[in-house]
């Protein structure tokens, strides 16, 4: 096509559009685009709101928060933003802490501001100085950026504007991205390119997209990454490597985004001499002995170095005796040794240590969904103040569904930090359109009972079950270097979403997709409901065509992509697939009830029993729980066996589905945005039959019916 009948064929497209997108879109700007508002009365109210704003103060945050409103507000207003110095006109935005804005001051919020804390904010509509302002206010400028992104998020979502009275501050403490992004720029279980990281030119070179990223983040109130794999090579901790981070951290730093480090246990000895070896350091040590004096020093000196080149350091991720992955247990110690020693370095400077719960040591159990709470649950108050426990939601490995992990709730002593995975390892990567926010939802809401009825995971993780000290949810990155950053545009709501989540998991899945359509595709109303439907139910259907009724890890090994029920090995090993679905002649799915691996027991009363029995399990995880006879009766009056391949052919059954439902909006989303979505639905498609076609005819040779 040529450059002029492109144009054209954008301006017709914009013609077209009911919402206000925007033609060849690529994805690049997120849910942050700003498309001017296309409804002419909404856009003649919002100009009379926001004609003008005052932002008292300098800093780089306030700067960016100054730009931000400009760039919002002049895109969704097609306007030229005015900012001044004093309050003279009706329809003033006017942004301020306490301690900065004389105006903020004079409104006479100290109370209701003490409650928000460093992060939260006010937004109200509110008579200053006689005209009619929209006031954001808060304690700490970080709460101005955030509660700037909240105003537009309004204004982009067509949200009531009139009489706004918007209390917000976030439920967790610690809202944390976790790259798994290698030194080498490659990244583990990444879908979307290379790593956005480019260790080779940092310090000289700051790219524009940390910039953007951080931007991004602050958008939802992420407030801190992880920026290294948790399989992490010990150079990280190199001066060389330091001086990135530096320009890293200062990018980050007025976005309130904190940089924190993956590191490897080993990182005190020296250098491994088998290239490859995950067992070496970058000291010059002997031992990595959590209890030998040197290396608590060695700790120190290290921690004392980061501190004084990125001030305000987050701290330490560590995966130790998991995976090859060196740790404690190497010198006979147990985790809470490992972990405090570290927690010991950092603790002078604030800095926390993220241990992860995820180990699966075959001499522990022989059921690996049972190890991580055996090794743990012993430790409970052994941990110091510094140190939590990262969790991921499942006691497996981010299956399509787990049951969730039975250390929530059996940790009072010890804060737990919530670990979901927002790139899709074992849900499609980023080919499947997959909204993972009622997945998440079912964790956060499900009940452990570990004090009595309504012990759910968020007020586990939240903090308010057990009073923790501190709080926390992380989520392993999705992004990369490809322009629309996660490889698939509907893989950005997933990033949204667990955002949005980690700020206020009381928000509704359907919200959350709600916002992020009319924030990323179209304001239309019956685009948005068309496409929030296709969301709503994809990540059941995906459950449905890949790993049904409790099934679990047959996916490929190592890759995790497409079906591999046959995969196995002698003797049975927790790798491979045949382990854990367990399929024979008698029936399919793994006994982990009392007359099984008893995994059952280290679940709280009544779920204990509920899950125990079989006629009780809900039979979302029946097959997790139970082997069960292939002509057992399920509700619907099926045998398993017809229940199970009536899931598989619902699953694709729902993709079709997508697919028609993505071609009515033809020419209502932008249309690169369409192909490459349609595009990808061909795929999953695809992918799904495949799924459907293995799976059955593995499981027909013993089911013989
Ligand atoms: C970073 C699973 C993944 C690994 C990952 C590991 C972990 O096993 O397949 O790629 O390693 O989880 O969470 O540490």
């Amino acid at each position: 096509m040529n450059s002029t009948s492109h144009i054209l064929l954008c301006i017709a497209s914009v013609f077209l559009l009911t919402g206000s997108v925007a033609c060849a879109d690529d994805g690049s700007g997120l849910w942050l685009k700003y498309h001017r508002i296309a409804d002419e009365a909404r856009l003649r109210t919002c100009r009379q709101s926001f004609s003008t704003a005052v932002v008292q103060g300098d800093s780089a945050t306030l700067r960016i928060v100054r730009e931000e409103i400009k760039r919002g507000l002049d895109g969704l207003l097609d306007a030229n933003l005015s900012f001044g110095e004093a309050i003279r006109q009706d329809g003033t935005i006017i942004v301020g802490t306490v301690q900065t804005s004389a105006p903020i001051r004079s409104l006479g919020w100290d109370t209701d501001l003490e409650k928000l804390g460093p992060e939260g904010f006010l937004i109200r509509s509110s008579q200053v100085n006689g005209h009619r302002a929209t006031v954001i206010a808060a304690n700490e400028e970080i709460g101005l950026l955030y509660g700037t992104f909240d105003l537009l998020r309004r204004v982009q979502t067509q949200a009531a504007l009139d009489k706004l009275n918007v209390t917000s501050h976030p439920r967790i403490q610690y809202r944390l991205l976790n790259h798994w992004d290698n030194m080498d720029g490659s990244i583990e279980r990444g879908y979307a390119g290379r790593s956005l990281w480019q260790w080779d030119a940092l310090p000289a070179r700051i790219d524009p997209r940390y910039r953007d990223y951080a931007r991004a983040n602050a958008s939802l109130g992420i407030n801190g990454t992880v920026v290294n794999s948790v399989n992490a090579n010990p150079i990280i901790l190199q001066p060389a490597y330091l001086e990135k981070l530096r320009a890293l951290a200062e990018v980050f730093r007025p976005y309130g985004l904190k940089l924190f480090l993956s590191i490897r246990f080993s990182s005190p000895l020296r250098p491994a001499r088998q290239a490859g070896s995950r067992r070496g350091g970058i000291g010059n040590l002997e031992t990595a002995d959590p209890l030998d004096p040197e290396v608590r020093q060695w700790w120190k000196d290290k921690a004392k170095e980061i501190y004084e080149v990125i001030p305000d350091f987050g701290g330490f991720l560590v995966k130790a005796n998991s995976e090859g992955m060196p740790g404690p247990q190497d010198y006979g110690r147990h985790h809470a040794d490992g972990a405090n020693v570290l927690a010991e370095a950092l603790a002078p400077y604030g800095g926390i240590v993220m241990w992860r719960a995820f180990v699966y040591d075959a001499k522990t159990d022989p059921d690996r969904a049972k190890r991580a709470y055996k090794e743990f649950v012993p430790l409970d108050g052994v941990f110091a103040p510094n140190v939590f426990v990262q969790a991921k939601n499942g006691p497996i490995d981010f299956q399509p569904r787990e049951p969730v992990h039975p250390l929530f709730g059996a940790m009072p002593k010890t804060p737990l930090m919530l670990e979901l995975q927002i790139t899709q390892e074992y849900l499609g990567h980023s080919k499947h359109l997959v909204y993972l926010a009622p997945m998440w939802k079912e964790y956060l809401d499900f009940d452990t009972h570990a004090e009595g009825p309504g012990s759910s995971v968020a007020k586990v993780t939240d903090g308010s079950l057990h009073d923790y000290a501190m709080t926390g949810i992380a989520g392993v990155a999705n992004t990369g270097s490809d322009a629309n950053w996660c490889g698939h545009l509907f893989a950005q709501a997933n990033w949204y979403a667990f955002g949005r989540l980690a700020w206020d998991h009381q928000l509704s899945a359907e919200t959350i997709a709600d916002e992020w359509i009319r924030m990323t595709l179209s304001r239309d109303e019956q685009a948005g409901q068309t496409v929030r439907l296709m969301m709503m139910g994809s990540w059941e259907a995906c459950i449905s065509y890949m790993t049904p009724l409790g099934l679990h890890h047959i996916m490929q090994a190592g890759f995790h992509y497409g079906p591999q029920p046959s995969y196995a090995r002698a003797p049975r090993e927790d790798w491979t697939s045949v382990y854990y679905h367990r399929a024979d002649s008698n029936g399919v799915g793994f006994d982990r009830s009392s007359t099984g691996s008893n995994a059952t027991s280290q679940y709280f009363s009544p779920v204990r029993e509920r899950f125990d029995d079989v006629a009780t399990c809900p039979e979302k995880y029946l097959l997790w729980f139970h082997h069960v006879p292939w002509d057992h009766k399920m509700a619907s009056g099926r045998t398993l066996w017809q229940e199970i391949r009536r899931h598989y052919d619902a699953g694709i059954e729902y993709v079709k589905q997508m697919q028609e439902t993505w071609e009515t909006l033809k020419g209502r989303v932008d249309p690169e945005i369409f192909s490459h979505v349609q595009t990808k639905l061909e795929t999953q498609l695809q992918d799904a039959t495949l799924w459907r076609d293995t799976c059955l005819a593995y499981f027909q040779t013993f089911a013989q019916e």
